[in-house]
Formats: C-alpha cells, structure tokens, sequence
C-alpha cells in the first residue's frame, strides 16, 4: 500500500467559529474568515497495513491514547467507508506547531490527516471535497486546506458547508505576531466552550446575526488591502465571540488577566497611530494584526508592560501539499 505525507498550516480565524448547527457533521452557526499561516504546520503521514489489528497512530513520535486516538479513528472510518478500504492504519504526524505557541493545532492536524489519509486510500479528492472531509475531523481545518485567507461558508449540510480560497497569495504587508501568554493545555476545550455559549448564552444568536453580517465587510477589507479595516472587524469580531462565554450558564473565560494587559497595550498603540489590533481563540494567548514595518515598535511597548513576553512573528502560508 502506498505511503503518502500531507502538510497543511494552521490558521487563526479573522471571523471566528463559535458553535455548531449540526454537531455530528461539524456545520457552524456562522460563516468564518482566517489567514493560513506559514510558521506553524503539521506534517503526516499515512499508510494501510493489514499486518495490524487496531489503527497505529503516533504525535510527535508517541502513540496517540484516549480521546485523541478516538478522534483520529473515527475519521479513519469516515475515508475506509468512502474507499471500501478496510484496512488498519498507520498515521504519524509531527506538530510543527510549537506546543508553546498556544496555537490551536487540530486546523492543521486534521487537514493534513484528510489529506494524507484520503491519498493513501486511493481517494482522489478535489480541494472542496477535500475541505469538507477535513472539517468532519475539526471544524477550523476545513479553511487549513487552502492558503493565504480562506472562508468556511456555514452552509446548511454536508455538501454546503465547506471553505474556498478568497485570495491565496497575499502581497502584502500582513502578520501576525503571536504572543504566549500561557502555554498549558486548556481547561475547556473548544468543543465544550462554543457548545456552551451556544446552548446558554441569551445573546447567542444576536453573535449569530451579528458575525454573518460582518462577512462581506471583512471581504471588502481583505480585498481593499485594508488592515485598518481589517484589523478593526478582526478585534471586535474576537471580542464579541469571547463575551458570549462570559454570559453562558455557568460563565467561563479564556482571557486572564495578561491578555487584557496586552489588548489595554494595543490599545495605547493605536492611539499613537500604529495600526495594530488583538485577536484570541480559545486560549489566553492574544495574536496581533500588524505590519511588518511596525513590529519593533509594538515589541518596545509589550517590553515595558512584560518584559518577558515571547513572540513568534507569523506571516501568510500557503495551502495543503502533499511533501512525499
Ligand atoms: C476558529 N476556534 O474559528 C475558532 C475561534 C477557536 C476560537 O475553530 O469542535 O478545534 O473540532 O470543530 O475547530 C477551534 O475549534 O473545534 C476553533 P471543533 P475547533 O478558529
């Protein structure tokens, strides 16, 4: 059987996913809109062995257990049904997302799972089909498919739901700079955070209506080049996500009290006219839209208010590759 090895980035959301439709397929609740980022990525590989009785499945070169491997299982059996390929499997994937990055890696772990996993299987899928299966693993790693920024189109179903490239090569100035603030594992997974903004937020579906509404203006930005406008949508879009969990029953929050030190710092940058916003997932870290002329003058201002602050510039990747 034929060995193949996906590489796919991860992405941070502009316009973020926070809540599902359809849980069992993965179907959002809103549109979202990110930029794949080249710095940090997965490398896997794939092959079938009939020599094996259960699914072979290493990160980092240590086997997989519990829920991790449950998950990759699961989405093995999803590509066996597709390709009547009923075989076990060897999966082993290298993060090169560094676990102190505080990055979320399933967007490019489970893009680079659906793409290795689907060539190894004989499935030759186009970037669309590609990215919907991706998403049955994770929903963010339906846009790790594609570079540059990318939108998932919430889509009402399996075939409707899927991420396409807005624009792929982005020519210009635009980073991120990621700032980690913490790097141990999460409390509340993604999974179980949006689960419970949406069930118990009372404002959930006005972040709904809200988030869809905000789409062709962050299509506008991008496409304008405007990382004012951009920047401005980005930051409040990521606030308004992380209000619904401060309101949700029982309330929780991925922010400390150095995130807030940081968006307080961005803030005062901006007053002195550098264009520079925050934007955070599901984790206390905070990323900052910026350009790169401007990155030693945000680092001077960080400095003085954590003068320990480590910081990964990242810059805009490019879409899934099958390396070998
Ligand atoms: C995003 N996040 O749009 C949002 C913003 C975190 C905050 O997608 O349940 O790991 O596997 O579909 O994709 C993280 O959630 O969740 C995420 P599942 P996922 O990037």
């Amino acid at each position: 059987m034929s060995q193949y090895t996906a590489r796919a980035h991860t992405n941070i959301a502009l316009l973020k996913y926070w809540g599902k439709t359809d849980t069992n397929l993965i179907i959002p609740t809103t549109t979202s809109i990110s930029l794949t980022l080249n710095e940090f990525y997965t490398d896997t590989t794939v092959w079938f062995d009939e020599q094996l009785t259960a699914d072979d499945i290493t990160l980092n070169n240590v086997s997989l257990q519990g829920r991790g491997y449950e998950k990759v299982t699961r989405f093995m059996d999803l590509v066996r049904d597709r390709a009547n390929q009923h075989q076990f499997v060897h999966v082993h994937s290298i993060n090169h997302v560094p676990t102190a990055a505080g990055l979320a890696s399933s967007a490019s772990a489970f893009a680079a799972l659906a793409g290795a996993a689907s060539a190894a299987a004989g499935l030759s899928l186009e970037p669309a089909d590609l990215s919907r299966l991706a998403r049955r693993g994770s929903g963010s790693a339906s846009r790790s498919i594609f570079g540059g920024f990318a939108q998932w189109d919430r889509g009402h179903d399996d075939q409707t739901s899927v991420a396409h490239a807005l624009t792929e090569t982005v020519d210009w100035p635009i980073q991120l700079l990621t700032l980690i603030v913490n790097d141990q594992p999460k409390k509340i997974d993604s999974r179980g955070g949006m689960q419970n903004a949406r069930a118990n937020s009372p404002f959930y579906q006005q972040w709904v209506d809200m988030a869809n509404a905000q789409v062709p203006a962050m299509q506008a930005a991008i496409n304008n080049h405007d990382l004012v406008a951009l920047g401005t949508l980005a930051e409040a879009n990521a606030l308004q996500m992380h209000a619904q969990n401060m309101v949700a029953n029982p309330p929780f929050t991925y922010l400390t009290d150095v995130s807030w030190l940081i968006i307080e710092t961005v803030k005062a940058l901006r007053a002195t006219g550098i264009p520079v916003y925050a934007t955070m997932d599901a984790g206390p870290n905070v990323k900052l839209i910026s350009q790169p002329a401007d990155t030693e003058k945000i680092m001077v201002a960080l400095r003085k208010v954590l003068p320990e602050i480590q910081v990964t510039v990242a810059t805009p990747g490019p879409g899934i590759q099958i390396v070998q």
